[in-house]
This record gives C-alpha cells, sequence and structure tokens, in this order.
C-alpha cells in the first residue's frame, strides 16, 4: 500500500507513518526564503485531529476578565488580518548527528529537515488577549498555555498535545493565530483550522489543532512543556533524570547548516557552490556565517541572501575552487548577540536530542 503523504511531494522523506512525521530532502530546502508547503517538514506527536469546522469553537479562559467562545467565522471576521513571515524549527533538528555520539532511543532521528520558513495569516493573539480583559499592563508573569485538539499517548497515559509561552512573548505582535500558510487554508498536517504560531520559540510551541487558550500563574502542566521540550547537560541520563532540573526550552539558538552537500557525496572539481541556512533564534538576527572547506583551519565568509528580519532564517551561499581530494566543509554562524556555535556535536549531547547548534560538517570527495 502507497504511504500517505498529505500532499506532500513524492520525494518528501516520510521518517514515521504513524503519525505521519516527514521533511524535505535537504537539497530542496533553503532554495527559496520561502518553503513550499508541499516541502514544509510535519512534526505530530499523534494522529492528525478531524475538525468540523462549522462546531468547531476556540475557547479563551482562565486569568481572563471575560471568558471567549469564537467560532472560525469570528475569527477571521471579528479581528485584524495579519501576515508573519516566519520560520519553524522543531527542537529536534539534526538529532541525527547526537545519535551517532550516543544512542537516542524512542525519538526520530531528524537530519536537517525539520525546519521551514512560511508565511503565515491570521489574528494577533493579543487582540483576542485584549477582547478577553488581558491589557499590555498585565502581570507580566503570567503564562499563556494552549491546548490542541490531537490526542497522544505517552507513558501508557492518553492526554493532548499542549505547552505554553510566557504572557510577555503572547503579547507581541509577531504571536498569531494562523488560519493560513503560504496564501492557502492551513493543511490538516499543519494544523487546521487554527494554529499558534511562536516566531523566535521553538516549534513546539506552535501549537496546532488549537482548542483552548488558558492564561495562567505557570507554565502549562502538559507532558510537552513539563518533560520533554527540557534542555538537560549531557552528562543527564534517561535512568537518572530529575525532570524539573531541565530547562524548559522557548528561544531557538543559533544555528548553521549545509543543505548543497550531502555526506559522502562524489562531486567533480572546479567552483564549488555552498549553500545553507542559518537562524538566530529570539529576537536576534544572523550576523556573520562562516564557510570552512579543510574541517575548520581556515575560513571565509559567506555571502547573506537574504535580510527578512529576527523571525526568519538567513539563506547563505559561498564558492570554494576545489581540486581533487577530500575535503570536510564546515558552516558555523554568529547572532546579533555575539552567540556563537559549539566545536562539537559531543559538547551539546543530550539525552532527548534538542537544540544541537553544533558547528555543521560535511565530508565530500572530489573528483
Ligand atoms: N497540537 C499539536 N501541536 C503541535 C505539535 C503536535 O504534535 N500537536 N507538534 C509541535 C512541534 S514539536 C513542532 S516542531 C511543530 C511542527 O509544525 P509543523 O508540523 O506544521 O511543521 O508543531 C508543534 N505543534
Ligand atoms: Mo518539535
Amino acid at each position: 500500500m502507497a504511504k500517505p503523504l498529505f500532499d506532500k511531494r513524492p520525494d518528501f522523506a516520510v521518517r514515521q507513518v504513524n503519525p505521519f512525521n516527514g521533511g524535505p530532502p535537504p537539497r530542496l530546502l533553503g532554495q527559496s526564503l520561502i518553503t513550499p508547503t508541499d516541502l514544509f517538514f510535519v512534526r505530530s506527536h499523534g494522529d492528525i485531529p478531524e475538525v468540523d469546522v462549522d462546531s468547531y469553537r476556540l475557547e479563551i479562559n482562565g486569568r481572563v476578565l471575560k471568558t471567549l467562545s469564537l467560532s472560525l467565522e469570528e475569527i477571521k471576521n471579528n479581528f485584524e488580518r495579519v501576515t508573519v513571515p516566519a520560520t519553524l524549527q522543531c527542537a529536534g533538528n539534526r538529532r541525527e548527528e547526537l545519535m551517532a555520539v550516543q544512542p537516542i532511543p524512542n525519538e526520530l532521528p531528524w537530519g536537517v529537515d525539520a525546519i521551514g520558513h512560511a508565511a503565515w495569516a491570521g489574528i494577533r493573539l493579543r487582540d483576542v488577549l485584549a477582547v478577553a480583559g488581558v491589557e499590555s499592563e498585565a502581570d507580566l508573569h503570567l503564562h499563556v498555555e494552549f491546548d490542541g485538539l490531537d490526542e497522544v499517548e505517552r507513558l501508557g497515559k492518553q492526554f493532548r498535545y499542549g505547552g505554553s509561552i510566557p504572557l510577555a512573548k503572547g503579547l507581541g505582535p509577531e504571536v498569531i493565530l494562523a488560519y493560513e500558510m503560504n496564501g492557502e487554508p492551513l493543511a490538516p498536517a499543519h494544523g487546521f483550522p487554527l494554529r499558534a504560531i511562536v516566531p523566535g520559540y521553538i516549534g513546539a510551541r506552535s501549537a496546532k489543532w488549537l482548542d483552548r487558550i488558558t492564561v495562567q500563574d505557570e507554565p502549562s502542566h502538559n507532558y510537552f512543556q513539563r518533560h520533554a521540550y527540557r534542555l538537560f547537560a549531557p552528562h543527564v541520563h534517561a535512568e537518572t533524570v530529575k525532570w524539573e532540573e531541565g530547562v524548559m526550552l522557548s528561544e531557538m539558538n543559533v544555528t548553521s547548516v549545509i543543505c548543497s552537500h550531502q555526506e559522502g557525496e562524489q562531486i567533480h572539481s572546479g567552483t564549488v557552490t555552498l549553500q545553507g541556512y542559518a537562524l538566530a533564534g529570539g529576537e536576534r538576527e544572523v550576523a556573520r556565517v562562516d564557510v570552512s572547506c579543510n574541517g575548520g583551519e581556515s575560513w571565509v565568509h559567506a555571502e547573506l541572501i537574504h535580510n527578512a528580519g529576527c523571525w526568519a532564517w538567513t539563506l547563505w551561499k559561498a564558492n570554494f575552487g576545489l581540486k581533487p581530494g577530500k575535503y570536510q566543509l564546515v558552516v558555523r554562524a554568529m547572532d546579533t548577540s555575539g552567540n556563537t556555535q559549539p566545536q562539537d556535536v559531543s559538547q551539546v549531547w543530550n539525552f532527548k536530542g534538542y537544540m544541537n547548534n553544533a558547528w555543521h560538517r560535511v565530508n565530500i570527495e572530489v573528483g
């Protein structure tokens, strides 16, 4: 039986059939600022829920003056429509390289493909919160919890996907409830009919199939906030973990990746163009991308192709004249706060396999 592809291209790499997870061939990533929807990665922890648009309601409750229950029509007609181009990256992007250091059981072995940039259209979260009576002067220590409609099974229990962001982040103009992606209604795999988009944060906080928004005193108690998506030091393992000691992930860290060449590839000598993406995270921007063709002995500046602001990835390219031989291509970036990437994956290994931003290395042979 053919694998379901959920409107993705035939060369989309399916990493898990059920629930459906996958990403594009790296070579096709970052060829354009916007990632076409049929190449945009999918990360889902449970089955895609079927939503009846006519009976759909988004609930807004918790520490608000007025609880709201909004139909999709009301969401579209009663609030200002905004478009926010933003890059979404899974915290598990590049886990495959961490797995080569030490095994990471029960997690998906993402390559460099769990990332994409789309134009998201919808309404500002802060406009909805204002109607519910949460103003920008509100207690900024509060949190905004997002609950999805999808059922997930973990540790023998069934529950819904969820997570939260600080209210201070949620009141930013960039945080939206999106009903469109790249000019089309959200596809079922990407959260139809409504999802959160939290630019600058790990993808996990951009909850799909939104059911409920709760303003509350603490971060969400959902498994995906309290257990998964926490960052631990390399010496912590599953057997010894104290979950509350992990850092709850929010902003992404500076990273860069080579997309044009794959490990072990053989190419012809002459002018070789390296291409890829870089991302800063938070409200930072990519300041510089350096590329090496000799394992990091010497470096050149890459040309930055787009400057689309802090919520977007930066695409880069660099040319090398290469004679026959073996080469290790390396890329590293610096963000506008001066943050850099660690040299070696072993420095960032963690037992859940998140936030790998080590220098990206690709070994090739030129013939
Ligand atoms: N309801 C719900 N929202 C979710 C998820 C999920 O499993 N369920 N996965 C999250 C994770 S981990 C990521 S990286 C992004 C992926 O978004 P995409 O599938 O549209 O690329 O959605 C986030 N939102
Ligand atoms: Mo993710």
